[in-house]
């Protein structure tokens, strides 16, 4: 990096105020909402400035605060770079060090909005399940402290403040990739009220409104390298930039706390009354294949999704589940073609621009196979040789080891356990049942339907290797 370039700063234009909280500030946000949110206070007005919360670490607070929360996003496509200035976080906490400070903020009667995107372990629940899991150490911990650690913990203190105050509740909007994600934070939420206040619980339950949302942008988290990319793009020394691809969507359910929230239908956001038709293509047509593609292709060698969708066989394994695996159960929504979406999808996969890594994609599997691959498999009535692939392909790489013999580096919250069971036995007939029994991520019926293919799958990984495998099944 060339020292001498001045630092990104935000502008001097006049700030709006803070009308929305979002938990959980991460690379996504910054590259999805929070620019349909400037666009939209840009195309309509109102003061919908964001106030971000990380629930964990200051890094990206730390990256952010001297360049007075401004940041570049940078659109990477096949045809070049083109980078904007989002200006539109106004200021940011890091609950850790002061968790008050955020259920204050939360409680500002100017906050309308609580977005959150803080992945899917971050709601604390039974992944197989939806139930939020009460013995969960965050929970355990907010369940009689009132200074909160978890998400479905935060919202419930600042429910309560804003009850007490006389307030009316903010409509919590989630922005991850669940199905059904306002149901399931609607559920959490209430579970951990319930059990503090009933009183309270009653109220959110009349007053609170939880909209579903369908999300939809690739964007890899930012990487060393990417800072001097963002350098030579803005002339500008930027801590934390986002680089995204250039597509983008946003499908909500329109059902806000009195009507409260930014023009997003004036920026292309398609606001609907019921999303799942949406988030099921989305999480089993994309997170699907994504996760697919992310065990296998790591264990072939492959380093990013353009990586393998580079590679023949690999191309030609992705095709072959949306034709063959996933569309045959699939609803489309109003106005979709779904093997366009699929040839959409396998053009973005190919954007060279991105490098999407498939050890970033494999990051917590436990807590995404259920909604991305299981329930193809629950519902499908014709054998899907490859989503059973994909699940052997997981069983392998939480076991720890990769084809050449190299330790694999697995993130998920159910680690040890994975390992545990992982190691349990030898071949695909021990190891294979071992890892299905785990109930937060098989739910029988699944576990019953899937151990033979799987177990079968399983084995074919371990003597031919995990391209071989796909190729068998891709032709
Ligand atoms: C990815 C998603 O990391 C992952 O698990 O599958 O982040 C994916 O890139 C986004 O959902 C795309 O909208």
């Amino acid at each position: 990096m060339p020292a001498d370039l001045p630092r990104l700063t935000r502008s001097e234009a006049p700030r709006p105020n803070v009308g929305i909280v979002h938990l959980g500030l991460g690379a996504f946000f910054r590259a999805h909402g929070a620019i349909y949110v400037a666009e939209a206070m840009a195309a309509s007005g109102g003061d919908w400035g964001i106030l971000a919360a990380s629930l964990q670490s200051p890094g990206t607070r730390d990256a952010l605060k001297p360049q007075g929360y401004a940041y570049s996003a940078l659109q990477a496509g096949p045809e070049g770079d083109t980078a904007r200035v989002i200006d539109v976080i106004e200021d940011m906490i890091v609950a850790p060090e002061d968790p008050s400070a955020l259920v204050a903020a939360m409680a500002d009667p100017r906050v309308k909005i609580v977005t959150l995107t803080v992945t899917e372990k971050g709601y604390c629940h039974d992944p197989a399940t939806g139930d939020l899991n009460l013995s969960h150490p965050d929970i355990a911990h907010d369940l009689h402290n009132p200074l909160p650690k978890s998400a479905p913990g935060v919202l419930v203190r600042a429910l309560a403040t804003r009850r007490v105050a006389g307030l009316r509740p903010f409509t919590v909007l989630t922005c991850d990739n669940l199905p059904e994600n306002g149901k399931i934070v609607r559920r959490t939420v209430l579970t951990l009220a319930a059990a503090l206040d009933p009183d309270l619980a009653a109220w959110i339950e009349a007053e609170g409104r939880f909209p579903s949302t369908m999300v939809d942008r690739i964007v890899p988290a930012t990487k060393p390298e990417d800072l001097d990319r963002v350098e030579a793009a803005t002339g500008h020394h930027d801590a934390a930039p986002v680089i995204h691809e250039p597509f983008r969507q946003w499908v909500v359910e329109d059902d806000f706390v009195d009507d409260a929230r930014p023009d997003l239908g004036a920026v292309g956001v398609n606001l609907v009354a019921d999303v799942a038709p949406f988030e099921l293509m989305k999480l089993r047509m994309l997170n699907g294949t994504h996760s697919a593609l992310a065990y296998l292709g790591y264990l072939a060698g492959h380093g990013t999704i353009a990586d393998c969708a580079a590679d023949p066989v690999f191309a030609r394994f992705v095709q072959h589940l949306w034709r063959h695996e996933i569309i045959p159960v699939l609803t489309p929504p109003p106005g979709t073609d779904l093997h366009d979406y699929a040839a959409a999808l396998l053009e973005r996969y190919r954007n060279p621009a991105i490098r999407h890594r498939t050890w970033q994609i494999a990051m917590d599997g436990s807590q995404k196979l259920p909604q991305r691959i299981l329930g193809t498999l629950r519902e499908a009535k014709t054998p899907c040789p490859g989503l059973c692939l994909a699940v052997a392909a997981w069983m392998r790489y939480v076991g720890g080891t990769d084809e050449v013999g190299q330790p694999i580096d697995v993130r998920d919250p159910l680690a040890a356990e994975l390992r545990r069971l992982a190691d349990s036995g030898s071949t695909a007939s021990e190891t294979v049942p071992a890892l299905l029994s785990l109930r937060a991520v098989f739910s029988e019926d699944v576990a019953q339907k899937i151990a033979a293919p799987v177990t079968e799958a399983y084995a074919t990984l371990l003597t031919k290797g995990a391209r071989a495998a796909a190729q068998e099944i891709a032709g």
